[in-house]
């Protein structure tokens, strides 16, 4: 998809603040500091929209970004930071799951986990809770740029047997690798929701 405009729209730290749905969403969802906004901003190759940081926690709201006035991206905030006070992590609870639940534009869901590591309890809960909400989604494992050849199709593997998908595209911020076929995702789950008179538009 060629990227004509690409603007930050809101940021929704409380339910009452979530936008009303109107076009399509994709949302990025992952562990804190798992790369979830890089990614997001290396997809659209624009430097800076979606901000990143290497403190973890950053992101605790979720925030909208228009795409050539046609969908929504959505960087969801990030979960097991251990420093979050427990009140935080409710917050977050509840946020979280009020969008999951009851996103009628929300058409695809990307679950980003670090290509590095085993996938965690956590993001196997999360995968659970998209399945529970009957959301479609996806597996990225991301900075796959830190890995050898060899290690990249251990780390493939080990995700595909833990998270119990094949659905699953390796994926880097730095390189872009595997940038064209989360396009292609992004794009047919787009066209699915047109054929299906869903829309929003
Ligand atoms: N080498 C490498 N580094 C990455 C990649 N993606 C993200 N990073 C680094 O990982 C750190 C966290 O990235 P963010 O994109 O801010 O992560 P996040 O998931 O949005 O973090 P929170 O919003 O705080 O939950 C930053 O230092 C990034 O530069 C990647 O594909 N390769
Ligand atoms: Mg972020």
């Amino acid at each position: 998809m060629k990227i004509s405009n690409a603007k930050f729209i809101a940021s929704a730290a409380t339910t009452a603040s979530i936008p009303r749905p109107s076009l399509p969403e994709i949302a990025f969802i992952g562990r804190s500091n798992v790369g979830k906004s890089s990614l997001l901003n290396s997809l659209l190759g624009v430097k800076g929209l979606a901000r990143t940081s290497s403190t973890p926690g950053r992101t605790q709201a979720l925030n909208f970004f228009e795409i050539n006035g046609e969908l929504f991206f959505v960087d969801l905030p990030g979960y097991g930071y251990a420093k979050v006070s427990k009140a935080d992590r409710e917050h977050w609870g509840k946020l979280v799951e009020k969008y999951l639940a009851q996103r009628e534009t929300l058409v695809l869901c990307i679950l980003i986990v670090d290509a590095r590591h085993e996938p965690s309890p956590l993001d196997l809960q999360m995968k659970s809770w998209l399945e529970h909400f009957g959301l479609s989604f996806l597996v990225v494992t991301t900075k796959i740029d830190k890995l050898s050849a060899n290690e990249q199709r251990a780390s493939l593997t080990r995700a595909k047997k833990v998270l119990a998908t094949d659905r699953i595209i390796p994926y880097s911020a730095v390189t872009r690798a595997g940038a064209k076929q989360l396009w292609d995702e992004i794009r047919a789950s787009l066209t699915l929701r047109q054929a299906s008179g869903l829309g929003g538009q």
